[in-house]
């Protein structure tokens, strides 16, 4: 029998609350041992991760870990929150009751960590003194160890963090345990894999992987699912998965905040990261503040602020290279201490690669394993053209080593918002910006984003769905009040933010190009939007939006064929009339829906309609 106690004394853990669940879940998951990690611990951890071969070296101070083959991504269908209220029950949130599923991951979770150490990993998902902190304060527990290298780099690692807590017991309770993986009948009726998040009793209890979201805690089922209920319940703020960028424009000296959400693998760590267009550099500097979610509410200056709650990037490594996304390339650059997960990797010389990291995939196949470890120079002609890189493979790495990082980035206060922004995955009808200043709309126009399904989610590739801000894999409470809350908040604020809706993603309908080069000439688009705001431009006026008018685009040093440009700055009026129908398909399917965000559908179509 371990003693706990003496474990958690000896580690400064003094919060009687935490040592309470410390307790009770050693009881259930039954560890050999018991450890408190701080991030000062990650030396030890790595050189322990890489004895064991947890980690493998992957070039001067970084590494490579590859996932079992079955566990690459989130798992939607396996995702649940549940409550004591059936109330709660929303179309994409997975609703279950909490008894039911307490009593469910508990057994599965009985004696799963045993011979194992039981790692508590103390962590606070916001800057230190923000006006948010008392939701940001958790404890995981795991008993994987490359799951703790994975958390020190995305979260604030420290037992500070909750000793000091006003309420001892206002902290997160997150529990994973990692099980068989070899035999949970990953994607069959046998499938025992749950992704649970007790969100009326600020619990999380993930079973059955050791990857990304399903695994660091702090992140997707803190930062999202549970902070978004939080924030609904307490009345004070949004948690959203949303990008959070500053664009510095040295000649007036002004910043500009936007946010915004698209969903996953849709580009906001691209736009987060991206350096100005060269032409555009003397002026302008964009700032990185966050990739992947941001937390909102008013001030008491009546305006909306925002900040990031996590501490690294976890970001979908397909298609980065010098071109697309200098800043991420410094960011795991040698001595970063980034950790890669199922990329390709060449056991002779430690390099990795992925599709899109250069052109042509290394000519010498000498030492390279793809994702799987499997030798490419033994590859069938069958096997030839499979992906050496999973495409949800991923960098993991702190914000510090972001070269355009804001300096104000851990500033408490947040940042105040100029701008919200939504864009997916879309091959036609969104043109590259659309500018929305009424908030009802804006709130409408992310309720009904769409995109076409990606890699980072078990889907179909390609195939169209809506996810509401973003939201759809992270929801946590029925989409009506969801809406009530947004326009809540919003509303409170009295220098609203303006909306707009981006696609960087349209395609040629022949060859299938995208219209757009997108990355970093992304930011043209976000110019204009501050001009418009500022009313320095007018746009154009259209029934979804203001467009920019083709000439208050800037396009220095930029090349376009003109017919792409015109096809990105107009509207598909029949291709849209046809969207109004899918939408309000879409919308029906929530009850509760605030009369202003029909009324605003309404005013759409009827604009469409002319
Ligand atoms: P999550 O971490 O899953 O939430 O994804 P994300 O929204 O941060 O997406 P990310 O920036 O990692 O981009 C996902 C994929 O889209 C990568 O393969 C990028 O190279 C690609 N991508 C990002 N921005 C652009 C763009 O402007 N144009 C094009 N064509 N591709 C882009
Ligand atoms: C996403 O899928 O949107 C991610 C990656 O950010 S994960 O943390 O695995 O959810
Ligand atoms: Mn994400």
């Amino acid at each position: 029998m371990i003693d706990v106690d003496d474990v958690l004394e000896s580690a400064q853990l003094k919060n009687e609350k935490v040592r309470e669940y410390v307790r009770y879940w050693a009881g259930i998951t039954d560890p050999d041992s018991i450890e408190v990690v701080s991030a000062a611990d990650d030396a030890r951890l790595i050189r322990e991760c890489l004895d064991a071969g947890e980690i493998v070296p992957a070039g001067d101070g970084l590494y490579y870990s590859r996932s079992y083959y079955k566990d690459t991504a989130r798992s939607e269908e396996r995702t649940i929150v549940a409550t004591s209220d059936p109330a709660d029950k929303g179309v994409y949130n997975n609703w279950r009751p909490a008894a039911e599923m307490k009593e469910k991951l508990t057994g599965l979770m009985r004696g799963a960590s045993a011979g194992k150490t039981m790692y508590v990993i103390p962590y606070l998902m916001s800057p230190p003194g923000s006006p948010l902190e008392r939701y940001a304060a958790g404890v995981q527990l795991t008993d994987n160890r490359s799951v703790v290298l994975h958390m020190i780099r995305m979260a604030r690692v420290n037992v500070e963090h909750i000793n000091n807590l006003e309420d001892q017991g206002s902290f997160v309770r997150a529990v994973h345990v990692t099980g068989d993986l070899e035999n949970l009948g990953q994607g069959t009726p046998e499938d025992e894999r749950y992704f649970v998040t007790v969100a009326d009793e600020r619990t999380i209890l993930h079973f059955g992987s050791a990857y990304g979201g399903n695994a660091l805690l702090g992140k997707i089922a803190h930062g999202l699912r549970q902070s978004s209920y939080d924030g609904w319940r307490s009345g004070i703020f949004l948690g959203e998965q949303f990008m959070l960028l500053g664009i510095v424009d040295k000649q007036t000296g002004k910043t500009y905040h936007i946010c915004g959400g698209f969903p996953s693998a849709s580009g906001k760590t691209n736009l987060a990261m991206m350096l100005a267009p060269d032409a555009l550099g003397d002026r302008y500097h964009v700032e990185f503040y966050g990739d992947d979610i941001a937390w909102l509410w008013v001030g008491d200056d009546g305006r909306l602020y925002g900040m990031n709650p996590e501490f690294g990037v976890f970001g979908v490594a397909k298609d980065t290279n010098e071109l697309t996304n200098p800043t991420a390339m410094d960011s795991i650059a040698p001595g970063t201490q980034a950790i890669f997960t199922n990329v390709a990797y060449n056991t002779k010389t430690h390099e990795v690669w992925w599709e899109g990291r250069t052109k042509n995939p290394p000519a010498d196949l000498d030492g390279w394993l793809d994702w799987k470890g499997n030798a490419i120079a033994d590859r069938t002609d069958a096997e030839a053209d499979e992906p050496w890189a999973h495409p949800n493979s991923r960098f993991t790495t702190t914000l510090a080593n972001v070269p355009n990082a804001a300096p104000d980035d851990a500033d408490p206060r947040g940042v105040p918002i100029d701008a919200i922004i939504f864009g997916g995955r879309t091959r036609d009808r969104e043109p590259l910006i659309r500018a929305i200043t009424d908030v009802a709309e804006g709130v409408y126009d992310g309720l009904t984003l769409g995109a076409e399904a990606t890699a980072a989610a078990e889907g179909v590739e390609g195939q169209l769905r809506y996810d509401p801000m973003s939201m759809r894999p992270f929801m946590s409470y029925p989409e009506g009040p969801y809406a009530a809350h947004w326009l809540e908040v919003i509303n409170r604020a009295t220098e609203r933010p303006i909306f707009a809706h981006v696609n960087w993603f349209q395609r040629d309908p022949e060859d299938g190009h995208f219209l757009w080069p997108g990355y970093r000439e992304n930011l043209r688009a976000l110019l204009w939007l501050m001009q418009l705001k500022n009313g320095e431009v007018a746009g154009v006026e259209s029934p979804v939006g203001i467009l920019p008018a083709k000439d208050e685009l800037n396009l220095d040093g930029l090349e376009i064929d003109p017919a792409d440009l015109d096809t990105l700055l107009t509207i598909d009026t029949a291709r849209w009339q046809q969207e109004m129908g899918f939408r309000e398909r879409h919308l029906a399917q929530f009850p509760g829906l605030p009369e202003e965000i029909w009324a605003a559908h309404r005013r759409v179509s009827a604009a469409l309609r002319g």
